[in-house]
């Protein structure tokens, strides 16, 4: 109910990519006259974007181009922004865009603990400005088999880590979410342990590809999205993809992650995508792109060989 379509166009004929393309043009909007501007705001309100609460984001400036990119098709911003796995704010997919929607990300401040040289409180708006903003399209897998691709904007994670100087018996990063009852409504339910918590092997964490996350689509990250700050880990299964990070603590053991605490058996630590390691109840070797009809095979890693030498001598069936 919130996807209201425009008549006669059916999303699936407008290519996403065009619909990006389109935005960004729209974004930048230099050489339209007001009346103009004001048609193909109009326009583009109804072809890509529907409803108008996801347009709140800011654009962001300078955005450099990561080599890292995939060239497939974008999926269209309306599919990112409404099919959501936020349990802190429901269980419904189509939900958290809504009940996202005042969320405040500012002021937004991120502990930083544990094993580090000196323990850090930083504003959200002093991590931004760390290192310079790179779009990154990845493909990105959720555990229940359905994947995205995104032009993402942020930097790698490895960038902050140098950083903030982390101590010799730093083995682990852990990422916690906010906790606070009076914004996050799904918070009231026991589905799963609060705050949500995840975390990465520090060589993980340091390779280049996992990213430290604060846009897409050329603007700020939406509510839903995971605003103001979040990890992308594009070779792991959704769930490692911590949103809405305050914390981020160095360990000398490895951290707990939610969903390996609400159900061991299922979710694992490591939760690499591996098309030959199904989950107890449901097949893993194909999925279905949002927007997309039939199913792909998934590849390993969902296609990131470059950091099969971080798993070298591990068996991932049983370090699934
Ligand atoms: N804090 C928090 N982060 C989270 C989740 C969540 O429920 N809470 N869901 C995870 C799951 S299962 C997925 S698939 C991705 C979805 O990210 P997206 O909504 O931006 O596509 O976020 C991950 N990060
Ligand atoms: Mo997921």
């Amino acid at each position: 109910m919130l996807i209201k379509k425009s008549e006669g166009i059916c999303s699936s004929e407008i290519t996403s990519k065009n619909v990006y393309l389109n935005r960004r043009k729209f974004l930048a909007g230099a050489a339209l006259s007001g009346a103009a501007v004001a048609t193909a705001a109009l326009k583009f309100r109804e072809l890509a974007a529907p409803s108008s609460t996801v347009l709140a984001g800011n654009k962001i400036n300078g955005i450099g181009k990561s080599p890292f990119s995939t060239t497939e098709t974008v999926t269209p911003y309306n599919d990112v922004t409404h099919y959501n796995n936020y349990y802190e704010f429901s269980t419904e997919k189509d939900e958290p865009a809504q009940l996202a929607k005042n969320f405040r990300t500012r002021p937004w401040k991120v502990k930083i603990d544990g094993q580090v040289a000196k323990k850090l409180e930083l504003d959200v708006d002093e991590i931004i400005k760390m290192a310079p903003p790179e779009e990154r399209i990845y493909r990105h897998r959720c555990v229940e088999g359905w994947s995205i691709v995104v032009p993402w904007v942020g930097f790698s994670l490895s960038e902050l880590i140098k950083r903030v100087n982390p101590t010799s018996k730093a083995k682990f990063v852990e990422f916690t979410t906010l906790y606070d009852l009076t914004q996050m409504p799904g918070q009231r339910r026991n589905v799963l342990e609060w705050p949500y918590v995840e975390g990465l092997r520090m060589d993980e964490a340091m390779h280049p590809l996992a990213l430290l996350c604060f846009g897409m689509y050329g603007e700020d990250l939406p509510n839903q999205d995971g605003a103001p700050l979040r990890v992308v880990l594009p070779w792991k299964y959704g769930f490692k993809s911590a949103k809405a990070i305050v914390r981020i603590r160095f360990t000398d053991k490895q951290p707990m992650n939610t969903w390996n605490i609400s159900a061991p058996q299922e979710y694992g630590f490591y939760a690499n995508v591996n098309p030959h390691v199904d989950h107890p109840r449901w097949s893993q070797a194909k999925e279905r792109r949002l927007g997309e009809f039939f199913k792909r095979p998934t590849l390993m890693f969902n296609g990131y060989d470059q950091v099969a030498s971080l798993y070298s001598g591990m068996d991932l069936k049983k370090n699934f």
